[in-house]
This record gives C-alpha cells, sequence and structure tokens, in this order.
C-alpha cells in the first residue's frame, strides 16, 4: 500500500477494519468476477481512509456491478438503472459532508446512464464514481454493452458489434471530470490507492475499472497480458497528454491519468447561497413594479 494510502486515525478514536465495512450479506457474484476485487478495495480504501460508516453512501443503479451497496455496512441506495449520478448528486448538495461513491458497471453508466455523466463530470460533483468495466451486461447475461469491442459476438450482437467502443476514460477527461484514473480488478492493491486518491481529491472523481465477467466474457488473459503501468515521469497535470494517451494506447494504461484543482458544485452553490441571504428580494421586485 502506497503512503496515499496510509491515513493515520484520531488518537483514542476505535481503529476501524476492513471486516468493520463488511455487511452481513455475503457477495453472490459468480465465482471469478472481477467484482470481488474492487469490493475488496473499497474496503480496504476506506479502512485506510478510516471514514466513519455513517459519514459514506454507496450509490448505484442496476447490474452485477450495482449490487455492491448491500455488501458494505455503509449507507447505501440501490436505485433505477442508469440514474446513480443525479442521486449521488442531489445527495452531495443536500449533505456536502458525506463521501459518496457511485459503483455501478459499464452498462449503467455508459448506455442508460451516459447523459448524466457529461454534467456530473462538468459540474464537478464531489464524489467518486468507480466504474466496473466488463464489456458485457452480467446480469441480463451478455448481450453487448458501450464498451463492447468491434466484432464482439453476444445474444444482442449475433453478426458482430459494428459500432466503436466508447472510451469511458477520454470521455471522462474530455467532459471535464477532475481526476480520472484506471485500475485492474486483479490488481487490488493499485486500485486501492486509486480509490483512496479518488476520495481525498475534491471534486468529480472518476475510475475506470477493468473488471472481467468471469461467467459471459473472460477477459483475464487479455488484461494480464495488455496492463502496463503509466510512462515514467508522468504529468497527471497535462490534460492533451492524459487525452492523446487514452486515445491512442495499444496497451491498457492503470494509474492516475489525470488530476486538476477546480471548485465543486457543492462549494459553489454554498458561495451563493451565502450571497443570497443578503440578497432584497423586496427591493429586486420594485424593479418590475
Ligand atoms: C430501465 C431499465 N432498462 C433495462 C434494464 C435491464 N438491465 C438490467 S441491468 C442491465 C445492464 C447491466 O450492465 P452493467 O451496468 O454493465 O452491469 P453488469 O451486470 O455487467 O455488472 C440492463 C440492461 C433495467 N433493469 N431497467
Ligand atoms: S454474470 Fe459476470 S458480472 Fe455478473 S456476477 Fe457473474 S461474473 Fe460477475
Amino acid at each position: 500500500m502506497s503512503d496515499a494510502a496510509k491515513v493515520a486515525h484520531a488518537p483514542g478514536a476505535d481503529v476501524l477494519t476492513v471486516k468493520d465495512y463488511k455487511s452481513d450479506d455475503k457477495p453472490i457474484w459468480c465465482p471469478g468476477c472481477g467484482d470481488f476485487g474492487v469490493l475488496s478495495a473499497t474496503y480496504k480504501a476506506l479502512a485506510a481512509l478510516q471514514l466513519q460508516r455513517h459519514e459514506v453512501v454507496v450509490v448505484s443503479g442496476i447490474g452485477c456491478s450495482s449490487r455492491t451497496p448491500y455488501f458494505m455496512s455503509t449507507f447505501g441506495l440501490h436505485g433505477v438503472h442508469g440514474r446513480s449520478l443525479p442521486i449521488a448528486t442531489g445527495m452531495k448538495l443536500a449533505n456536502p459532508d458525506l463521501t459518496i461513491l457511485v459503483m455501478g458497471g459499464d452498462g449503467d453508466l455508459m448506455s442508460i446512464g451516459a447523459g448524466h455523466f457529461p454534467h456530473a463530470a462538468a459540474r464537478n460533483v464531489d464524489i467518486t464514481c468507480v466504474m466496473m468495466d466488463n464489456q458485457t451486461y452480467g446480469l441480463t447475461k451478455a448481450q453487448s454493452s458501450p464498451t463492447s469491442l468491434m466484432g464482439h459476438k453476444s445474444k444482442s450482437t449475433p453478426y458482430g458489434v459494428v459500432s466503436k467502443p466508447m472510451a469511458p476514460v477520454v470521455f471522462a477527461l474530455t467532459n471535464g471530470a477532475t481526476f480520472v484514473a484506471r485500475g485492474y480488478s486483479a490488481r487490488p492493491s493499485d486500485l486501492t490507492d486509486l480509490i483512496v486518491q479518488g476520495i481525498q481529491h475534491s471534486g468529480f472523481s472518476f475510475i475506470h475499472v477493468q473488471s472481467p465477467c468471469a461467467e459471459f466474457f473472460n477477459t483475464y488473459d487479455y488484461y494480464d497480458q495488455h496492463v502496463v503501468g503509466l510512462p515514467p515521469d508522468w504529468d497527471r497535470h497535462d490534460l492533451k497528454a492524459a487525452i492523446d494517451l487514452a486515445l491512442t494506447e495499444e496497451k491498457v494504461h492503470l494509474g492516475l491519468f489525470y488530476e486538476e484543482e477546480r471548485t465543486a458544485l457543492s462549494t459553489a452553490v454554498r458561495e451563493f447561497e451565502s450571497e443570497h441571504k443578503q440578497f432584497d428580494l423586496a427591493t429586486y421586485l420594485e424593479r418590475f413594479s
């Protein structure tokens, strides 16, 4: 675990361990599902940060990956398909002190929920979005997804996918996300570090996780052979370099592509509110009388 993941707890406070973040519901995912690695990394990240369970909410949509809130002892909301980002945005505005994780699949976030994604990124909503990308719809038994590769044959595309796959890292970078990273479920320690950093980042953090579906689209061999770290001396503040790399990668790069400081939505809104308190509505309305 890196230094980023080693966070001291308050003296005298009970130390929370990974076990404390587990719920009594055991994951019902298929053996070998990549989502186990993501869940394990999430428990470890919360323990590293010593976040109190009542201060954390895990929000999801629908899908195998979206079952995650059941397996955590934090607050959680298993909502409707594709709507985790607007739900999380409302939660964060209502209570900016919450740590909010949005967790779901490539179908949930890049297909039915894709319309919400650019706006959450552009508004810089201070949440951490962890997308478990298995390039298929696991829950509904193996239809193609927006990240399925061209030619991929599935029940919904028996002759092969004809559209170009979406590139989630490029999508996040080009829409204003202020923290963009990629992990691999079979590298849970590195993924833990990324989730810790994503939570610590103030603003919209997107972590794209390659998380194979062991049952319907087993890509472990492919990713084991293709994942590499970011180039040495990578400048995580260079947006153009991050986009160029994400557009042209032949290997699948893991790590923090990009980070930027920008005022988060909940902070900006609180500033409006303090101005609004001095606002004299009666005087303003006189202009129209
Ligand atoms: C409005 C609506 N449309 C379609 C569905 C059917 N459905 C449930 S999960 C899902 C896709 C899940 O894919 P993904 O988000 O990638 O999750 P995975 O199961 O692969 O983890 C679909 C299409 C639904 N539940 N609700
Ligand atoms: S169907 Fe695929 S994504 Fe769903 S639990 Fe099984 S291995 Fe995981």
